[in-house]
């Protein structure tokens, strides 16, 4: 029988287990990445496994998120992870030198090998073949210090993608339209495998924005095979040493396969504020939807290819009078070469904001739009309140989709564009032939803002520099025999790690301060909560389906657990969330009939008995004493799958503890 192109990185890379679906095994990891919004966590728990260098072939330790750098804050985290760095033998990408998944695209990716990152937009590496997850700042510690990176055995899904795109159709509405059909839960538990004709006229980055924002369906990776396309792009980047053809068997099993004629696709939209909540931009032609920004950046769509195509549709126009366009390239090579071609004055010309070659307004850093605001943007994300502004109203498009709509000010389908630019300019009738851009056959090389690792003689008596914005780590207990707490949070579906662990320019200064980041914990649901948390002594929370979705930052679970959660009960986790609780010591359970969510209220006490029998059998009882008097106290089922690694990491009181960090 055939293998799918993750079977076969998977069973290069297997330490543990077996390829089995829904077993658990352990992948050796070729290359970790980290960046600085959850870099600082993991360079400390690096530094507390008391280990002299990094033990993987290659690790980089990004600055892109926090550039902001209103105060000491970022600036000490910036130095810290500069020295952790240096002191372990990492490359270190300077603030200005782009987003990490970008640059890591460019610089260091290669086909077939392994990645993880501390940044659940990994997967983007998988556009060049590359099998790259997404995972909590620990496991890239561990990752970092030679461990294997554990996972459940995933299913494969196919995504056959036939035809070709037409004109002002590109590859974000490929992957809108995979979240239309597939839902922000669709591909939980499995990887995303692309093949089919199709796949022949996606370049690498088009390829990168399919894979990047396949994260947003909850899978485990995305992947593209690697063929004369990659290897065309890294010939131009003059790295065609690193190139190897992968592709998955002819007879290869598929557990799902999702057909997508790209011929019939038209331009998508995620409205607010999911981005499965997907409709034809079409759609929304009659509604006229007018629009006070547009965003043109983030690791989804920043590559110079993208920024040509905007070029090319904002050539000799002025952006809408009501309109504030921000652009936001995806690396200083993007930078450059943009400035090389002219299209930098293009876009400049029409009145565009540059910014930093960084994540900036996408995670809420700046450019947060006016109140009630719409704001477009070609990024992956438009969880309520991510923007910065509470009731924005942020939708995500194609890069052609965005500069349209900020010719018109609303919400616009770009095929329009050579008909309503068309009349007085016959040369915006042709504007459809422009909107197919190839990379070029070199791409500028200059990595003088890569930092690059010393022989272990040269950083001997290299130590790592702690300003005062860096704290501990809390520290999680061992799981005892019963826990008794009272339910301090009721929460729905689909609740994101922005909604538990909020960012923007506000909170991100404080990664490395755990304490003061607890007083923004769930700060978009409850502002409550974090001192109905601290006065109680800590609790349970309960969650609906989906629970932590999105990123994957490791405060989610870290700051919980300085707030004495000791377990969260829901219908269903995200995958690297769920990891990051155990990795915490934080008990995740699951109920065992969904119907029970219903059953208990904020303010119920909970009283679980025999944990350690219940971690070793995957399930609990949990008697409910009710809030108030109507309801008599009651029994739920409750459920918990742990490996054995995990239930030992249970039983220690977190990972760090269970390889002997602490
Ligand atoms: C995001 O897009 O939400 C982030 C910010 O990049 C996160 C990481 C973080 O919270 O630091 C992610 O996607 O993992
Ligand atoms: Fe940065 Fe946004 Fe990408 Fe996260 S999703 S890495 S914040 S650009």
């Amino acid at each position: 029988m055939g293998l799918t192109l993750t079977e076969k990185i998977l069973k290069n890379h297997l330490v543990e287990g077996r390829l089995v679906k829904g077993e658990e095994i352990a992948v050796r990891i070729d290359q970790t990445l980290t960046q600085d919004a959850t870099g600082t966590m993991a360079y400390l728990e690096f530094e507390s496994m008391g280990l002299d260098s990094v033990k993987t072939e290659l690790s980089v330790a990004y600055i892109d998120h926090n550039t902001l750098q209103s105060g000491f804050m970022n600036a000490d985290d910036h130095r810290f992870i500069q020295s952790a760095a240096e002191k372990f033998g990492l490359y270190f990408s300077k603030p200005g030198n782009g987003i990490c998944h970008q640059v890591h695209l460019e610089r260091f990716a290669v086909p077939g090998k392994t990645l993880i990152g501390s940044d659940s937009h990994t997967p983007t590496a998988g556009g060049m073949g590359m099998l790259a997850m997404g995972a909590g700042g620990l496991d890239v510690a561990v990752a970092m210090g030679g461990g294997a990176y554990y996972i459940t055995m995933p299913k494969v899904y196919k995504i056959n993608l036939t035809g070709k795109l037409s004109p002002f159709v590109s590859a974000k509405d490929i992957i809108l339209e995979v979240l239309r059909r597939l839902t922000v839960k669709g591909g939980v538990g499995a990887v995303m495998e692309y093949g089919g004709e199709g796949i022949k006229s996606l370049t690498v980055p088009e390829r990168a924005t399919i894979t990047n924002m396949g994260a947003e369906l909850g899978a485990t990776t995305s992947i593209f095979p690697s063929d004369e396309v990659t290897r065309d792009f890294l010939r131009a980047q003059n790295r065609e040493s690193a190139f190897t053809y992968l592709s998955a068997d002819e007879d290869a099993i598929y557990d799902k396969v999702v057909d997508i004629n790209l011929d019939e696709l038209e331009p998508m939209i995620a409205c607010p504020h999911s981005p499965d909540n997907v409709v034809k931009v079409s759609e929304l032609a009659d509604k006229h939807i007018k629009v006070d920004q547009v965003c043109i950046g983030s690791c989804t769509n920043s590559s110079l290819t993208d920024l040509l195509k905007v070029a090319e549709i904002l050539k000799g126009e002025t952006v809408s009078d009501n309109v504030s366009l921000s652009i936001s390239p995806g690396s200083r090579q993007v930078l450059s070469m943009l400035a090389q071609d002219g299209g930098f004055g293009d876009i400049l010309g029409a009145g565009a904001r540059f910014l930093e070659c960084a994540c900036g307004p996408c995670i809420g850093m700046g450019f947060s739009p006016n109140s009630g605001g719409v704001s477009l943007r070609t990024f992956n994300r438009n969880f309520e309140g991510r923007s910065g502004t509470p009731d924005g109203q942020v939708y995500l498009v194609s890069p052609e989709t965005a500069a349209a709509s900020a010719l018109f000010g609303e919400i616009t389908d770009p095929r329009k564009l050579p008909e309503l630019r068309g009349k007085n300019n016959p040369e915006k009738r042709q504007l459809g032939r422009k909107m197919k851009v190839d990379i070029p056959e070199t791409f500028l090389v200059d990595d003088n803002m890569i930092i690059k690792p010393k022989s272990l003689e040269d950083r001997i008596n290299v130590e790592t520099i702690k300003g005062p914005n860096i704290k501990g780590l809390p520290e999680a207990k061992p799981l005892g025999e019963t826990m008794k707490n009272e339910v301090i949070l009721k929460v729905g579906d689909n609740i994101t790690t922005d909604h538990i662990m909020p960012a923007g320019s506000k909170i991100l200064p404080y990664r490395s301060n755990i304490p003061h980041l607890s007083q923004y914990c769930f700060e978009v649901c409850d502002k409550s909560f974090p001192d109905r948390a601290k006065e109680k002594g800590g609790g349970i929370i309960i969650g609906g389906a989906n629970y932590g979705q999105g990123s994957s930052r490791e405060h989610a679970a870290l700051v919980p657990l300085y707030l004495g959660v000791t377990a969260v009960i829901t219908k269903s986790f995200a995958r690297i969330h769920r990891a990051n609780l155990i990795n915490a010591g934080i008990l995740p359970l699951e109920f065992e009939r969904e119907e029970d969510y219903e059953r208990i209220s904020q303010g119920d006490e909970l009283e679980i008995f025999g944990l350690q029998d219940g971690i070793d059998s995957g399930s609990f009882v949990a008697k409910v004493k009710p809030c108030d008097d109507k309801r008599g106290e009651f029994e739920v089922l409750l459920r918990c799958e742990l490996s054995k690694r995990q239930r030992d990491i249970l039983r220690a009181g977190g990972l760090l503890k269970y390889v002997g960090g602490r």
